[in-house]
């Protein structure tokens, strides 16, 4: 298991940046073809109306955002998406609600939109909020790839970001998908006011997991109009860079994923975040709510640094999943 101490990871954070990046890419190059990025589309599934209080996004109710609600989607609409997203060369559909956690109601419908998507040969990912056991162990049944549940930020930072459930709750969140046999994407947010420290505390929380996040998706924070954080100051770039190195060194295995907040990247910035060990980004015009970069536009950047779209290895295999197979369902 591994055992990082933050003194460890402050010390590597700290060197000069050469340093740090020339180990990054040493350690990324063990595991992985430097020139290949993983590609994944996300669709907002239920968007808004959002009971937490998460400081930094758009879809909580308790923040005037202007944001249009949606109840769950058709799943017919799901697969169109998931099919546009397939053409467009995304192996991975990431799926995500506006939820506290899904309610047993609802797994009926997941469960066809994940045998849907599978079907079509991409691999599946979900983000919900909370699950208990017997929720995780329904999506893994149903072939669900990944569950992605976010840490977002250290633990002593985390209250000044989140009151409605606390860090303890993500890690249990985290234990039920890991037990259930399905992959963990996890990671975080920079740029919501925290110090450095908190980016090695969220690190070395996700670092020192029995088994690391397979995925690992790092988001410099959108600032929404009428979120609590949209006045922050903007994110260091370099700063940001140094954050994707570490977590590349920390983790050798897992997809670190450039993810929410490349719109307000330079295509240099990015550029030293693929040098820095990021294989992973989120492709499409949109994130669940907010911009992301045209997909022209990232096709002409992958050129320009002769990155390739990752091809999947081994497509999951998709097994029709009868509904009466799953339990609560
Ligand atoms: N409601 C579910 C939950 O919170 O677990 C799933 C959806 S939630 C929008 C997924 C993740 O998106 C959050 O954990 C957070 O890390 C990220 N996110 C949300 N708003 C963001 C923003 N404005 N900037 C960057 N990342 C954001
Ligand atoms: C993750 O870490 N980032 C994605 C995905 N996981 C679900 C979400 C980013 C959301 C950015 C704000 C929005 O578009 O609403
Ligand atoms: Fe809700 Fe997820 Fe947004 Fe928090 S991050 S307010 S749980 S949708």
């Amino acid at each position: 298991m591994p055992n990082w101490t933050r003194d460890q990871v402050e010390a590597l954070y700290a060197q000069p940046f050469n340093d740090l990046l020339f180990q990054a890419q040493t350690v990324h190059r063990q595991h992985f073809d430097p020139n290949q990025v993983q590609v994944s589309t996300l669709l907002s599934i239920k968007t808004g109306a959002c009971p937490e209080d998460c400081a930094y996004c758009p879809q909580s109710t308790r923040f005037n955002t202007g944001l249009k609600k949606e109840p769950l989607i058709d799943v017919e609409e799901v697969l169109a998406k998931a099919k546009k997203a397939k053409e467009a060369g995304s192996t991975r559909f990431c799926m995500g609600a506006a939820w506290r956690s899904p309610k047993d109601r609802d797994i009926p419908k997941l469960v066809e939109m994940i045998n849907g998507v599978k079907e079509m040969g991409m691999e599946t990912c979900m983000t919900l909020g909370m699950l208990t056991e017997n929720q995780a162990g329904e999506l893994a049944t149903a072939g669900l790839d990944y569950y992605n549940h976010n840490l977002d930020t250290s633990p002593e930072y985390y209250k000044e970001i989140i009151t409605t459930r606390c860090y303890q709750d993500r890690l249990d969140t985290l234990e039920h998908v890991r037990n259930s046999g399905m992959k963990i994407c996890s990671g975080g947010i920079l740029g919501m006011g925290e110090g450095r420290t908190d980016r090695i505390g969220l690190l070395v929380e996700l670092a020192n997991m029995s088994v690391p996040p397979e995925s690992v998706p790092i988001n410099m924070l959108v600032k929404v109009q009428g979120t609590p954080l949209q006045d922050e100051d903007d994110f260091d770039p370099i700063e940001f860079v140094r954050c994707i190195a570490v977590a590349r060194i920390l983790m050798p295995k897992s997809h670190v994923r450039l993810s929410a907040g490349r719109e307000n990247m330079s295509e240099e910035m990015q550029a030293l975040c693929f040098s820095a060990g990021a294989n992973s980004i989120f492709y499409g015009e949109k994130l669940l709510t907010t911009a992301n970069p045209e997909a022209e536009k990232d096709k002409a950047l992958f050129k320009k640094l002769g990155i390739e779209p990752e091809p999947l290895k081994q497509p999951t295999p998709f097994k029709e999943i009868r509904l009466d197979q799953v339990a609560n369902a």
